[in-house]
């Protein structure tokens, strides 16, 4: 049966022996061998009683298996949705109850502690080495699996955002806002058969699972799968590979290191950064040690990626370039208008990539996207007059700490919870290896002996760690301007 993206992404490389994936320490996989497993993970998400529709939650270790479940998902018209394995059971019994899952795949090692939250969803495992009860009856499955019918509109993911209200919400992307995105970058960026990709992202957002993986196996090309970043491991892959897509804390880390060089760097055709802003003088410093002009691009879980720097062309340091071709992108008031050219204004963006809308909260959707159809981005943006966009701040409460997005009024929830916390503001400030770190200032009732760590443990059993602040800060009152609402871009100067 015609399956939109499985036809255009994943057929094609059915029965090429040409290596996928290559690892440390371990066999390399073919694209053969990945859709071969893909197909016996169809079977066994259908033998769990998966349907067209149904949504597959998974929090597992970065593996093949877990790329092959992806792909196998896909088959079986299921949407597939994956959690950051930092998340905490009650972060994860949220997704879970909002979502209604027929399956839920975790960490072995976190499988007593998530069966309470299952609700109707089968826990199944699957490890860091690939084994699992996803994984137990593998090998008695047949290899080949007939995609179950979806069109372009169909949904293929649902992938979780925390939205302003703190609560995250589920974007749902349909087949179709993938495989054009996936086209149009794989265009931009000239990848082909030929290219390596260092991959080191996880792959439970865009960036590491449509960005890098749809737009690589798109082509055939071959990739080395990492389990996570890892400094040394990427220094000694660079002169083998071409292509690399980070966040900008990859690229500090890198240039923190003196075995960065151009001649490492020989081999290589095309860094790109994206997720959150890098730095110019990242950017130049690169330049300078590596002889590369990293690209840099700008997207949103919502909408896929909207705009990149030309491959050919100008990449201009401290701009995420030029729209996507088809993607519309504006710069307006609060109105939906256009601003005069070259002011500030919020960024929208109406494309194929554009999500179809939240998960079961037309109301959020409706709040976000216009009635023509561009979506809110929440982003500050400023076009130049050839149409380079700068992204210059946002208007959404957000902190990106290491290509994470944290809203702080998910935490401030659970700080104001605290018996002897009157009032809290979370904030970020700019920190050298993660772009921000977060802080956290609080207003302790008088007669309270509240201390830092009864802060620290109240928030670290409800919020995954790269969510905690760094530090709290007592104060006797939170900086508020006339209408009473929070100054945090005072507490950030008065803290960074
Ligand atoms: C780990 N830790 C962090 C972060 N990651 N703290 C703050 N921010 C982070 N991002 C904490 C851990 O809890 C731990 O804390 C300590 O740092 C070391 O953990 P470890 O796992 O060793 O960290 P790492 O391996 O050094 O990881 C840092 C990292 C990683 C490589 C920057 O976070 C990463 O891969 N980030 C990429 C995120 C990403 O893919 N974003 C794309 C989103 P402690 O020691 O205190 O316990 S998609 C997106 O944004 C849109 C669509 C787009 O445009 O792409
Ligand atoms: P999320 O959808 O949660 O993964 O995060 C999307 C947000 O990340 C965007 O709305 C931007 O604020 C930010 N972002 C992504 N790429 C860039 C970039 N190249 N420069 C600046 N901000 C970025």
């Amino acid at each position: 049966m015609p399956n939109h993206l499985y036809d255009h992404l994943f057929a094609p490389h059915a029965g090429s022996s040409k290596t996928l994936f290559t690892r440390a320490g371990q066999p390399d996989l073919s694209y053969d061998d990945a859709l071969r497993m893909a197909a016996q993970l169809a079977h066994v998400l259908v033998s769990h009683g998966v349907q067209a529709g149904d949504r597959v939650v998974v929090q597992a270790p970065k593996t093949v298996e877990m790329v092959a479940l992806y792909i196998a998902t896909v088959q079986t018209g299921a949407v597939f949705l994956p959690l950051n394995t930092a998340y905490t059971r009650d972060e994860v019994a949220y997704f879970v109850g909002d979502a209604a899952p027929r399956l839920l795949v975790c960490d072995p090692n976190r499988a007593e502690e998530l069966t309470t939250i299952a609700g109707d969803a089968t826990l199944l495992t699957l490890a860091a080495d690939g084994s699992g009860s996803l994984t137990a009856d593998l090998a008695a499955q047949p290899t080949r699996f007939d995609t179950v019918d979806r069109g372009p509109g169909n949904l293929a993911g649902l992938l979780y955002t925390s939205g302003t209200t703190g609560r995250s919400k589920g974007a749902m992307m349909s087949h179709d806002n993938l495989l054009s995105n996936a086209r149009s970058l794989v265009d931009l960026w000239q990848i082909t058969a030929d290219d390596r990709l260092i991959h080191a992202l996880p792959i439970f957002h865009t960036h590491g699972l449509f960005v890098a993986l749809n737009t690589t196996l798109m082509v055939g090309a071959q990739v080395y799968f990492m389990p996570g970043f890892d400094l040394d491991a990427m220094l000694s892959e660079l002169p083998r590979s071409t292509l690399m897509m980070g966040v900008p804390t990859f690229y500090t880390r890198l240039l923190s290191d003196e075995r960065l060089t151009a001649d490492l760097c020989a081999n290589m055709r095309l860094f790109i950064s994206g997720s959150a802003p890098l730095l110019a003088e990242t950017h130049e410093a690169f330049t300078a040690r590596t002889g590369h002009r990293i690209l840099e691009r700008y997207g949103m879980t919502e909408t896929n990626m909207i705009t990149s720097n030309p491959y050919t062309g100008d990449r201009r340091a401290g701009t995420v370039g030029l729209p996507l071709p088809g993607v519309e992108v504006l710069v307006c008031d609060d109105t939906g208008t256009l601003v005069p050219q070259g002011e500030i204004g919020m960024v929208e963006v109406r494309g194929p990539n554009v999500f179809q809308g939240y998960w079961q909260m037309p109301e959020k959707t409706a709040a976000e996207k216009r009635a023509n159809g561009f979506f809110m981005t929440g982003d500050l943006g400023q076009m130049s007059e050839d149409g380079y966009l700068t992204i210059v701040g946002r208007a959404k409460d957000l902190i990106i700490t290491g290509g994470y997005n944290v809203y702080p009024k998910e935490i401030e929830d659970i700080l104001n919870d605290i018996p002897g916390v009157l009032e809290s503001a979370v904030f970020g400030i700019p920190d050298p290896d993660f772009g921000e770190t977060i802080l956290a200032a609080i207003v302790p009732d008088a007669a309270s002996n509240l201390t830092d760590d009864t802060l620290a443990t109240q928030v670290a059993s409800k919020l995954a760690r790269f969510k905690h602040p760094r530090r709290y800060i007592r104060m006797d009152a939170l900086p508020r301007n006339t209408m009473g609402k929070v100054q945090k871009n005072v507490l950030r100067d008065q803290h960074a």
